[in-house]
């Protein structure tokens, strides 16, 4: 059955997909094709796994709906870093000792050596991004667990642009992490400045509007509710098009550790 659109049984029109899948490259996951899965963990929760390893990325991004009392019973640890963020709705994170409650645009990040419980803490659906990536440690620096809201700060305007801004969740001068979730979001119109190719590698969600995102130099239409992989090298940049919504996303970036030989 669909995450999103439930759409079961016969249909009347031919059945076609904007789906992209170039292993190890990049890929695009349409919000139409998306699946439910059953995963340990999760109970009174839609999820949908998204970027994974068997798509060629280092982490794993999930898309969620924790329904009425919906929860996680522990994510991450043991070696493996998490961060959430909501979309819509209300969540209670906790570790056991300190709780928060997240609201829309609040997100949270554990660092590896704690698990994370979730739940919801509405009797609506709450929906949720969720990550995890294996920690790469770096000797006389550490990660530590980092809460916040993205609406309590203005963007940054990015790249000198003052229709592209973008939020950093976690500190950008900080090496104890190896990694950082941000959200970028163009306004009709605007667009990167260049196609860009790096090492590091993205899982995006699309948490608004419609776009043209170029991946590996062909120019493929997004929207809302999409996921796109973009694997190390990949060439990447978006324009925003549709009206009245900016087109934006969370996405993450592996960071501040030299690649290994
Ligand atoms: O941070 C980034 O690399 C970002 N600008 N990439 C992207 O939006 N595809
Ligand atoms: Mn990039």
């Amino acid at each position: 059955m669909g995450y999103k659109n439930n759409r079961v049984g016969y249909q009347e029109a031919l059945l076609n997909s904007r789906s992209v899948i170039k292993k190890d490259n990049f890929a695009l996951i349409p919000h139409d094709g998306l699946v439910k899965n059953t995963i340990p963990g999760f109970e009174n929760v839609d999820v949908s796994i998204l970027g994974s390893p068997r798509l060629g990325a280092g982490f794993v991004d999930y898309i969620a709906t924790f329904q009425k009392g919906g929860k996680h019973t522990g994510f991450g640890g043991e070696g493996i870093e998490t961060l959430v963020y909501v979309i819509a709705g209300k969540l209670e994170v906790t570790d056991g000792k300190e709780t928060d409650v997240l609201e829309a645009g609040g997100y949270a990040y554990y660092p590896a050596s704690v698990i994370m419980k979730l739940q919801n803490a509405q009797d609506d659906p709450t929906e949720v991004f969720m990550y995890k990536k294996r920690y790469q440690p770096l000797e006389g620096h550490e990660a530590h667990k980092i809460v916040g809201n993205k609406n309590d700060r203005a963007g940054i305007e990015y790249e000198g642009m003052k229709d592209v801004l973008l939020w950093d969740f976690l500190p950008t001068d900080d090496l104890g992490f190896d990694m950082n979730v941000h959200i970028l979001s163009f306004e009709p119109g605007a667009s990167h400045a260049y196609v860009e190719t790096h090492y590091q590698e993205h899982g995006a969600y699309l948490i608004s509007g419609q776009g043209m995102y170029n991946l590996d130099n062909e120019w493929y239409p997004v929207e809302k509710g999409d996921y796109l992989f973009m694997g190390s090298y990949s060439p990447q940049a978006a324009y925003a098009v549709g009206r009245g919504e900016p087109l934006a996303y969370v996405y993450s970036k592996d960071a501040n550790r030299d690649p290994e030989i």
